[in-house]
């Protein structure tokens, strides 16, 4: 999980920078107050790099820019051709993970100045980011803010501190990973996930006007449950209690894919073994984002 994290050229400020030039000054306001939103996208080496609902990753990278009054001097296709352009230039020849990221430069001090804004695209190698083979999760005693305290719809950098907490507790606790409650105490998200539960052959999960980020693998897992499986899919606050009594429970994300989660706070979920369901849209997962489901092919970017 702490692996070092290295390529040969950074998308930087509209152009290709070798990866050791890709620098930032220590005045950043992004580094001090975390004034940044940013994006993780998968691409899947069968053949060629296959990038997975880039225009949607980019989308919301300058919705939360927005969001926060971060003003990216570039077009949603020029940042897709960022993309592109250093996915290209690495010559990458395994799954890579692309991260956007835009933030408040140097300049000046305080969190009332408008530092310039930076842009970089950094992709590389990368592999699994959970267990595939099923998770053990604690609930935090970190809660995910409501909507009227931090923008939970924007994927902001400052919000990560909190998944780090939360993520850090649960790891010093002996667990993998943490699952968030919103402000009233109902299941949020994983502290990069999205998560799900199955219960009687339908799958629930919270809803966006709640404290969750809008997952674009949560939009993929939904549509692929009622359009392939003929699953009913409900958004609906989950209480821990159903949590913990869940035939099945699963994580979705970009890092994450879908992983099962097989224990939360020492209650087994289900048999404690991936569930059926859990597994058969894990399957697809794995089809959809390699661009093998001709429904689906329009979310896959090839890069040749
Ligand atoms: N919720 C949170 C808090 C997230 O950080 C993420 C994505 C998701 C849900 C799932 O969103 P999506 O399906 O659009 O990816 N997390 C990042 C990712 O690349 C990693 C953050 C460390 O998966």
């Amino acid at each position: 999980m702490n692996r070092i994290i290295q390529a040969n050229y950074v998308w930087f400020n509209g152009k290709l920078v070798e990866w050791e030039n890709a620098k930032v000054h220590v005045l950043a306001q992004g580094i001090h107050y975390g004034i940044g939103v940013f994006e993780g996208i998968r691409g899947y080496y069968d053949e060629c790099i296959k990038i997975f609902r880039l225009e949607d990753h980019m989308r919301r990278f300058l919705k939360s820019a927005k969001i926060i009054h971060l003003e990216i001097p570039y077009t949603l296709e020029e940042l897709i051709n960022g993309v592109i352009e250093v996915v290209k230039a690495n010559n990458f020849k395994t799954d890579i993970y692309i991260r956007p990221v835009a933030f408040r430069g140097s300049g000046s001090i305080g969190v009332r100045a408008r530092n310039p804004v930076e842009v970089a695209v950094i992709a590389f190698e990368y592999g699994k980011y959970l267990k595939p083979t099923g998770v053990k999760c604690k609930i935090s005693s970190w809660r995910k803010p409501s909507a009227d305290s931090l923008p939970v719809y924007a994927k902001i950098a400052a919000m990560y501190l909190l998944y780090h907490l939360a993520v850090v507790e649960a790891n010093n606790c002996g667990f993998d990973e943490a699952i968030l409650l919103d402000s009233e105490g109902y299941v949020a998200e994983g502290s990069g996930e999205n998560i799900f539960i199955v219960k009687d052959e339908m799958l629930i999960t919270p809803p966006t006007y709640g404290a969750i980020l809008e997952g674009i693998t949560r939009d993929t897992v939904m549509k692929v449950a009622i359009e392939v499986l003929g699953m009913k899919v409900v958004e609906r606050r989950i209480k821990r209690e159903e949590l913990y009594t869940a035939d099945e429970a699963f994580f979705t994300g970009t890092a994450a894919e879908i992983t099962p989660i097989i224990e939360v706070d020492n209650r087994t979920i289900g048999n404690g073994q991936i569930g059926k369901i859990t597994s058969q849209l894990m399957e697809l997962y794995q089809k959809i984002v390699k661009g093998k489901i001709e429904k689906y092919r329009k979310w896959v970017t090839e890069v040749k």
